[in-house]
């Protein structure tokens, strides 16, 4: 390595998150409530000027929204308390435009105070969205005029709603009356923050939480919280934001900046570098507001808890946005995925068998459970009494320490004491979810290959039951699901019997191959029995290696191609086929053949 590449990642090593950071980033999961004037006009971006009267909504419950939040797990809310439309959820006084003008309450109500004692009933955080594009405000694009409103708007919320953990400002900055500009002054807005929220992190457009970069849920496969300064600058968030309400952006990815802080990144940059952490925000619908024609669009309890795995186990925390209906509710429907999604969360930390493990080197751990590796890396072997079915590894950093790790490696014992790799990851950072296909082994061996210096890891072992489908989605990039790739296996098990069956009527079909097909294919369809050949002695290290490496043992080799030539010659005796035939079935078998014999042997 030469010097400058070492100095780099020295630097690199050094950099520590602000306490604001830590505690934003142990919230990990949080809620996004987009409501307000577009609930009541079915819109995604108002126009701005809509008549207050158009907001009552009669039913509003802010306890219902934090309840319906709480119950899928998440820590904290973020308001919109004032959307591009300009519609104020809080009595502001600078402006006429908001709840005060509006007949819900009579007039007298405020939201903001009800969802900031909705949250505090519940200990869920609070944290304000206010858009600084705002289509109402007359001073909007004249410069100071427009950052003297918006620093007034921001003392409000900041001064009257007690603890607010996120100050959300959004990159989408249009143009006011007349195509104006306004060219806002960051710096003096995040004084304002600092002054009277001094523990709030500033999000997005701001200097302590990286937006990342889209809204369909998608996070990088390596995120790293240690990233040129560049990064943190407002106007290159707003540029990427969205330009056009179009219905379009919420679900695109961008496939330029998926490297932002590997050691190739730091090192082609001659920026500073800075702890600025990835934030995942989606929303539960297609749009951000609710819309009742998108009711029967939400996603499922499943891709939820995927993008929950990605984003929380991949770096960053998760931003859900639910949308509240025009009555003020959240309805059924959202409520009854949001339960599902907690549970799923639940269950998935309740497998951890780490605890029941014994450890290597002993004394490894310290008394809160982590380990430490030095810049050479690490590692620990977690090892069963007996052979347990495996789903997943969580890696955590202390990132009180920064962010370290550049290269971590899972493997799994067989039975026949190999190691196999299951799982590996570049970036660790706050928390690392790696699932992998079901294997069944009594020993997990976590090895930590290139660190940027000294580390303090925890981990959990999470047994298959609880991510089952998911892992099996996981196998399939173009996301085909779980349960449909089992109904297509039973559908080929019941095809290749009949063809067995129809075989053992006609001399030319080898009814005996399409038995044992079948038989695998049942056996690949029916999660029981996926299970019980994993955790088979004999059976299981097979499939375990054949899951994880593509790897076939020579004694899985010389059986198969030893049942191939046994069945070409019960075929060429029992169907005394003429020579075109016999060749045509030669050149099959054989081809099988040499497809077993060419994979790799487990390493
Ligand atoms: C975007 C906004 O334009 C959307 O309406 C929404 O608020 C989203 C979270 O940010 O930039």
């Amino acid at each position: 390595m030469g010097a400058d590449l070492a100095g780099r990642i020295a630097e690199a090593s050094a950099v520590r998150p602000t306490p604001r950071q830590l505690a934003w980033q142990r919230l990990e999961f949080y809620g996004f409530i987009h409501f307000g004037m577009n609930t009541m006009t079915d819109r995604e971006w108002g126009l701005g000027h809509e008549d207050p009267a158009l907001f009552d909504p009669a039913e509003l419950d802010a306890d219902q929204w934090v309840e319906s939040l709480a119950a899928a797990g998440m820590r904290g809310l973020i308001l919109t308390c004032k959307h591009h439309d300009g519609f104020c959820l809080w009595p502001s006084a600078v402006t006429r435009h908001s709840v005060a003008s509006s007949p819900w309450r009579g007039g007298r109500g405020d939201l903001v105070a009800e969802v900031s004692a909705a949250c505090a009933r519940r200990g869920l955080k609070l944290g304000i969205y206010l858009s600084p594009w705002d289509r109402t405000e007359p001073s909007y694009g004249t410069g100071i005029g427009y950052d003297d409103f918006f620093v007034a708007q921001l003392r409000e919320l900041l001064s009257d709603y007690g603890p607010i953990f996120s100050v959300w400002f959004d990159g989408a900055n249009g143009e006011g009356a007349a195509g104006r500009k306004q060219y806002y002054d960051w710096n003096r807005y995040f004084a304002v923050v600092r002054e009277l929220q001094p523990d709030a992190v500033i999000s997005v457009c701001g200097p302590d939480v990286r937006w990342c970069g889209n809204e369909a849920g998608h996070t990088r496969p390596n995120e790293w919280s240690v990233v040129p300064a560049s990064l943190r600058d407002a106007e290159r968030t707003a540029s990427n934001s969205q330009q056009v309400d179009d219905g379009r952006f919420s679900r695109q990815v961008r496939s330029d900046e998926q490297d932002l802080g590997s050691r190739d990144a730091i090192a082609t940059s001659s920026d500073d570098l800075v702890w600025y952490p990835a934030e995942v925000n989606t929303s539960i619908r297609p749009g951000w507001f609710h819309h009742p024609t998108e009711d029967a669009e939400i996603r499922s309890a499943d891709e939820l808890f995927d993008i929950y795995c990605a984003s929380v186990g991949g770096n960053a925390t998760f931003l859900l946005n639910v949308p509240p209906d025009r009555s003020g509710l959240v309805t059924a429907p959202d409520r009854l995925v949001l339960s599902q999604l907690g549970e799923r969360i639940a269950e998935l930390y309740d497998a951890d068998i780490a605890p029941a493990a014994a450890v290597s080197p002993a004394g490894a751990l310290d008394q809160q459970g982590a380990w430490t590796i030095d810049a050479t890396g690490g590692g620990l072997v977690l090892s069963w009494p007996e052979v347990r079915q495996l789903g997943a590894v969580i890696v955590e950093e202390d990132i009180a320490w920064g962010q370290q790790v550049e290269r971590l490696v899972v493997e799994a014992r067989t039975v026949d004491d190999r190691w196999l790799q299951v799982a590996a990851c570049d970036s660790v950072g706050y928390r690392r979810i790696l699932s992998f296909s079901p294997v069944g082994t009594d020993a997990v061996r976590l090895s930590v290959a290139t660190a940027r210096g000294r580390a303090r890891l925890r981990s959990r072992v999470i047994g298959a039951e609880v991510l089952g489908d998911d892992l099996m989605k996981q196998d399939r990039p173009d996301g085909v699901s779980a349960r449909m790739v089992r109904l297509g296996y039973l559908v080929a098990g019941f095809a290749l019997l009949a063809l067995g069956i129809i075989g053992a009527f006609l001399p030319l079909m080898p009814t005996t191959i399409f038995v044992i097909l079948a038989a695998g294919c049942f056996a690949r369809s029916n999660r029981r029995v996926e299970s019980w050949l994993l955790e088979h002695k004999r059976f299981g290290p097979t499939i375990t290696a054949w899951r994880a490496e593509g790897a076939i043992s020579r004694r899985g080799k010389t059986l198969a191609a030893g049942g191939m030539v046994l069945g070409y010659v019960l075929f060429l005796i029992g169907a005394r086929p003429d020579l075109p035939v016999a060749l045509f079935v030669l050149a099959v078998f054989g081809a099988c053949a040499w497809y077993v014999l060419s994979r790799p042997e487990p390493s």
